[in-house]
């Protein structure tokens, strides 16, 4: 993976026109998000100007899908069945070649989406949003310190440095996605770092900012790390044999 700035594994690999805001889908699970999901997507549509597509794969019962769907996103009902049901079928249901995830949680900076479109431009086919990387002060500090473990253990099972696995935002070309069965749930998120990294996709980790959570968090931090820590171990196994 390449980190160090200098974006020397894949820079030379673009080709062709650019991608636009045109070419991106922004795609999240929401889950009983009213509190936060308006500022996310007047975020998107304000950074985007409009342009993106936006996918929610929602299970709520508050009025999280009507505010969605009154700001144009498309919105795809599903029972609640976890972070990674969600948003399988979130990037599965992407129309676009570009894909970027978000939490609706109003924790990911929405100012960012150029940066992650320039870095997929240059070449990259997964980048990855680090909110280790500056600190991220407004985490609560055992997820903190979680996220540090989820990262020192699939780095240590990779033999390659990772430094933020459980992030929810990042962009993927859409053949990524499309070219790799996903299995996880609570540990998604790691999944889609770890696989497309232990494939040879050439994969870039950049800093973003991570705010505080608008509204409750759907995460259990005990039986969801324990769920993580499981797929981390699970997926670069099952990785190093294919
Ligand atoms: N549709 C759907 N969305 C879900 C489900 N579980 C979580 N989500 C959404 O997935 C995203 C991630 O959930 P969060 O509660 O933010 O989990 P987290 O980021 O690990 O925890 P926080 O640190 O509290 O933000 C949010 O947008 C949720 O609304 C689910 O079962 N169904
Ligand atoms: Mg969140």
């Amino acid at each position: 993976m390449d980190s160090d700035g200098d974006g020397s594994d894949a820079e030379s690999a673009t080709s062709g026109d650019e991608y636009t805001f045109d070419d991106l889908s922004v795609v999240m699970g929401t889950y009983n998000e009213e509190a936060a999901i308006g500022t996310v997507l007047d975020d998107i549509e304000r950074v985007t100007d409009g342009w993106a597509e936006v996918v929610c794969v929602d299970g709520s019962s508050d009025r999280t899908p009507e505010i969605a769907d009154q700001r144009g996103a498309r919105v795809v009902r599903q029972e609640p069945q976890g972070y990674g049901v969600a948003v399988r079928e979130a990037l599965l249901a992407a129309d676009r070649p570009v894909v970027v995830t978000t939490d609706c949680d109003d924790t990911y900076p929405m100012e960012q989406l150029p940066e992650f479109l320039d870095w997929i431009n240059r070449g990259y086919d997964v980048v990855s949003g680090d909110r280790l990387y500056w600190g991220a002060e407004a985490m609560p500090d055992l997820n903190r310190w979680g996220n540090h473990a989820f990262a020192a253990l699939a780095s240590l099972l990779l033999g390659e440095r990772v430094h933020d696995t459980t992030t929810g935002m990042r962009a993927y070309r859409r053949d990524v996605i499309e070219d790799v069965a996903w299995t996880e749930n609570t540990g998604l998120s790691a999944e889609l770092l770890i696989r497309p990294l232990a494939r040879g996709y050439d994969v870039r980790e950049i800093p973003i900012e991570y705010d505080e959570r608008a509204g409750e968090t759907k995460l259990d931090p005990f039986t969801g790390g324990a769920a993580i820590a499981k797929s981390i171990v699970k997926v670069c196994l099952e990785e190093r044999k294919r």
